[in-house]
């Protein structure tokens, strides 16, 4: 069966064979347009995600498990009450660029239409809102006007605030395979750290965060004393004086001023641009997370239009949307200041889609966009919420805030296909969604490619679609006629009909050419790009190749980016932190972090700085740290990396509460936020770190998930059968074990050293039950070895004593292991007594045996007055 990836952006197609019972086998679809085939390690991974684990299976009201259908009524009801008493201005829903277009089309249409007010906002606040501004002020449209195939039709990309090796990993396998066939291909990665993507760049400008916009802008100015703008270009732009008057401010020596980079650096990157026909630009969140975000994506598109690098192939202003239906959301209205398929709260817009939905009660005016609706949420206003398919207790900033919030909430409702998340922490009403492989939908990508999620498995327990799941609480609320669909294709049809209706060319977002899609058709939909109408009814690649836009008189508009506002650090916060993603984790890793494989890349929460400033600061390599900022605090485990600027820390965003005790970086971040799109700036935090001292550190195997306590810090990897944790403390660490660790009816196995070295294993019927290693630094273990004794195998003496030293021994080799601190065997100890070590120190002295905790030595004694001969 083929279906879409259910992660990024890119929106891979992927083959699934079904095994059943939680098995499937899911491969690159090699007919895919997006994908043609590849897969990247998260995509191949999905068959590994859909493990019974934690999923959320029955719906629960006020931490009790319930029917369905009691709960449906208990949210219907809640929402009422809210509505009749407060106004429908006191409900909200936030929502997610990982819901399906039906989903999302439902919820927006609920709020909008029925309950009457706007209050609905999503994730891609935090992730898209930017580049919508960017798109709809200059083009008159939030219409991306590229394609992939432009990627390998490219002279020169331009990565901007992307990490794409990473976050969109088969867009970059594209980009490499294209490079490698056309070495003449340029590539130039402007980002403030040196990332994967800069593996092949040609040229990495590694500058000042936040000064995107001036070297833009200085190119600009450099290409209009050069002649290197198109002049065919002008009759279909407004602002092009005042623009290059703005322009002209950003000289050579300026930009490498304000840009912390050499004059050269500045100049070649000119002269590449200057020397290239074909230039696509790809961003993400470098420029769209800043309090300059909007006008950040203005100064790309200024570029573009300017240098009539647009509507051509190989060609244009491309951002890669995150999630993958970042682009749906954008179309159904997903967004608190946008209404459906593209409209905007004009009264004639707001008219229209009231006529087409016949809806009682249309919102006449924006909502609250997600920073503003989680503020209004903690100070009362917003009394009722509906979360569904993200987790904002984890990404969104000021995370205690949003803490507070929830928890003061008088109704939270949560959807989700997970359990334990820290959003679903606050819920009274729990609803049990499907998930990918359970639900069926459809997706839009970064080039705006429509393409189906089919459901393959059978969906476990009570979960039901989150667009079902939405049409009930709408019809408990007494709104039956417009949400009486039997199944999704015909909310799909009447989203179409919507993005066709009183159109006239007007709206860029129309797909009328699918409202009459029968459900067998929509079933077998095949990947499509819209606009699909009467012009285009096969999809279109690429948009403006005609030059007209979508503002009233036709052309695009170029404004003057704001002057880029560079985060000030003062003594106290003397550091500037940087947040984004690790190649192997989805977000808040409720499906990432599931998977065993997936957490080898990157098996803790970390901070990255530079060598120097660790060593300014005092922390080291492989060490703990804590970070600070105003809002809170993280600790982390540190990395030193040359690859980032002096000054600038780096945090992974995926860690939480689910994972590690205190170690999500959104505790960190303020709520500032872009003014033009509301957008909050993730990606500047004025922090300091210093390092976590604790007494002792260790591992802790378990089988629960059970979070442990009186810890200084702890972060979890979970093991098919176990799960472990990276642990320090306080004091000894077998008083901890003892006052937090129920070890009772075990059978215990144990080696003392000297100070913090502490091992201890808990077997029950020769089955491992919990592993404890600990010491002054942290152990050395092998994991995989634990992991797999933890998952099947009853061990002999000599098994035990190499899960004691956590390492597997050779037994060939090494023979039986005898001292497990140091995983030293009797056959090398036989070997040393043969050449002559006579003594227990001289044993240690040459091979360290008996050094560590001593409880060895006994047998090591045995050993020196034995008359074995060794075989050689
Ligand atoms: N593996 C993985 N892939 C993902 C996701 C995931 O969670 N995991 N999430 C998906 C989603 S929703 C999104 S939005 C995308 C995000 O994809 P990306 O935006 O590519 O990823 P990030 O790591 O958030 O940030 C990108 C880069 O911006 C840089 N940056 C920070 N400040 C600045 C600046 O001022 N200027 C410039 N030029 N660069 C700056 C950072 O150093 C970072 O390397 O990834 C998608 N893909
Ligand atoms: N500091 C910092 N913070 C960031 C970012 C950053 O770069 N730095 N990036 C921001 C960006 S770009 C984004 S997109 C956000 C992402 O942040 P979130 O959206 O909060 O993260 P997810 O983990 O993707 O949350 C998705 C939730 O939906 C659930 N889910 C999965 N499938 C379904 C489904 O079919 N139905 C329902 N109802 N639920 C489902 C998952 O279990 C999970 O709980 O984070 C933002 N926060
Ligand atoms: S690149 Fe994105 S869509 Fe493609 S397989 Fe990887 S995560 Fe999925
Ligand atoms: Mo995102």
């Amino acid at each position: 069966m083929n279906s879409t990836c259910p992660y990024c952006g890119v929106g891979c197609g992927v083959c699934v064979t079904s095994q059943g019972n939680h098995q499937a086998t899911v491969t690159g679809d090699p007919h895919h347009p997006a994908n043609a085939g590849r897969l990247c390690v998260k995509g191949a991974a999905l068959g590994e995600t859909l493990t019974p684990q934690g999923r959320l299976l029955t719906a629960q009201v006020n931490g009790q498990p319930v029917s369905l259908d009691a709960a449906l009524d208990a949210a219907a009801a809640g929402l009422r009450a809210v509505i009749d008493q407060y106004g429908p201005q006191a409900v909200a829903f936030y929502g997610s660029g990982q819901l399906l277009t039906e989903d999302y089309y439902v919820a927006n249409k609920l709020m909008k239409g029925y309950i009457g007010a706007a209050n609905i906002d999503t994730n891609s606040r935090l992730c898209m809102a930017s580049a919508v501004v960017g798109y709809k002020r200059a083009l008159g449209a939030d219409a991306v006007p590229c394609c992939y195939d432009d990627l390998e039709q490219a002279d020169l990309v331009l990565l901007v605030g992307s990490n794409a090796a990473w976050a969109h990993p088969v867009v970059w396998q594209r980009l490499m395979q294209a490079k490698q066939q056309r070495p003449a291909m340029r590539i130039v990665v402007i980002d403030p750290r040196r990332t994967a993507s800069c593996d092949q760049a040609d040229l990495h400008l590694p500058l000042r965060p936040g000064s995107d916009a001036a070297l833009l802008s200085g190119l600009l100015h450099w290409l209009a004393q050069q002649d290197g703008l198109d002049s065919s270009m002008l009759p279909h732009l407004n602002g092009v004086s005042e623009t290059l008057a703005a322009a002209a401010q950003w000289d050579v020596a300026r930009v490498a001023e304000t840009c912390d980079l050499t004059e050269q650096q500045v100049t070649h990157f000119f002269r590449l641009f200057s020397q290239h026909d074909r230039v696509l630009t790809l961003w993400c969140m470098g420029i769209n997370q800043s309090t300059t975000g909007s006008d950040n994506n203005q100064a790309i598109l200024n570029l573009h239009l300017l240098t009539g690098k647009i509507g051509r192939a190989g060609c244009g202003p491309f951002s890669l949307t995150g999630q993958p239906n970042a682009m749906g959301g954008r179309e159904v209205g997903g967004l608190a200041n946008q209404l459906a398929a593209h409209m905007n709260f004009t009264d004639e817009d707001c008219d229209r889609v009231q006529r087409f939905w016949r809806s009682p009660a249309m919102a006449r005016q924006p909502g609250l966009t997600a920073l503003d609706l989680f503020s209004a949420i903690a100070e009362g206003e917003v009394k009722a919420v509906w979360i569904m398919g993200t987790n904002p207790a984890v990404s969104m900033p000021e995370g205690n805030r949003v803490a507070q919030a929830l928890a003061a909430c008088p109704l939270v409702i949560v959807s989700d296909v997970m359990a334990q998340t820290d959003t679903s922490a606050f819920a009274d009403i729990l609803l049990p969604a499907q998930g990918w492989g359970e639900k069926n939908g459809t997706v839009t990508n970064s080039e705006r490619r429509i393409s189906r999620q089919r459901a393959f498995a059978a969906a476990p327990g009570d979960t039901r679609p989150d667009w079902w799941l939405l049409a009930q609480v709408a019809q408990r609320l007494g709104f039956r006629e417009g949400f009486n669909w039997q199944h999704p294709s015909e909310i799909f049809c009447e989203h179409a009909a919507l993005s066709g209706f009183e159109n006239g060319g007007q709206r860029a977002f129309d797909i009328s050419g699918l409202a009459q899609l029968s459900q067998a058709e929509w079933d077998a939909l095949r990947p499509v790009q819209w606009p699909v109408n009467a012009a285009h009814p096969q999809g279109c690649a690429r948009l403006f190749g005609d030059r007209r836009f979508f503002h009233p008189d036709g052309k695009a508009r170029l404004l003057v980016p704001a002057t880029p506002a560079l985060t000030r650090r003062d003594a106290a916060y003397p550091l500037l932190m940087n947040s984004g993603r690790v190649r192997d984790q989805w977000h808040t890793m409720t499906r990432t972090g599931l998977v065993p494989r997936l957490m080898q890349h990157c098996d803790e929460p970390f901070v990255a700085l530079h060598p120097a400033d660790a060593a300014q600061y005092g922390v080291t390599e492989g060490g703990l740290a804590r970070v600070q900022s105003v809002q809170g605090w993280i600790s982390a485990r540190v990395r030193t990396d040359a690859g980032m600027r002096r000054g600038e820390l780096f945090v992974p965003m995926h860690w939480n509460r689910q994972f590690s005790q205190q170690s999500h970086v959104d505790m960190l971040v303020a709520a500032r936020a872009c003014p033009f799109s509301g957008q909050p700036a993730l990606k500047q935090t004025p922090v300091r770190i210093l390092s976590l001292a604790v007494s002792w550190q260790g591992w802790l195997w378990q089988r629960g998930i059970e979070r442990p306590a009186g810890l200084r810090y702890w972060s979890r990897v979970p093991y098919p059968a176990a799960q472990r944790y990276a642990v320090a403390g306080d004091g000894l660490p077998q008083v901890w074990l003892a006052e937090h660790v129920d070890l009772s009816g075990l059978d215990l196995q144990l080696a003392t050293g000297s100070g913090n070295d502490y091992r201890l294993l808990a077997w029950r019927d020769g089955e491992l039950q919990l592993a404890f290693y600990a010491g002054s630094m942290l152990p050395s273990i092998d994991s995989a070895f634990v992991a797999a004794v933890f998952a099947d195998a009853p061990q002999d003496a000599a098994g035990r004593h190499s899960v004691l030293a956590g390492q597997a021994m050779q037994r060939s080799a090494a023979g039986r292991i005898i001292c497990s601190c140091m995983g030293v065997g009797e056959q090398t100890i036989l070997q040393a007594v043969a050449q002559g070590c006579r003594t227990t120190q001289a044993l240690g002295r040459k091979l360290k045996c008996g050094t560590q905790c001593g409880s060895c030595i006994p047998e090591l004694k045995q050993l020196l007055l034995s008359d074995v001969v060794v075989e050689e």
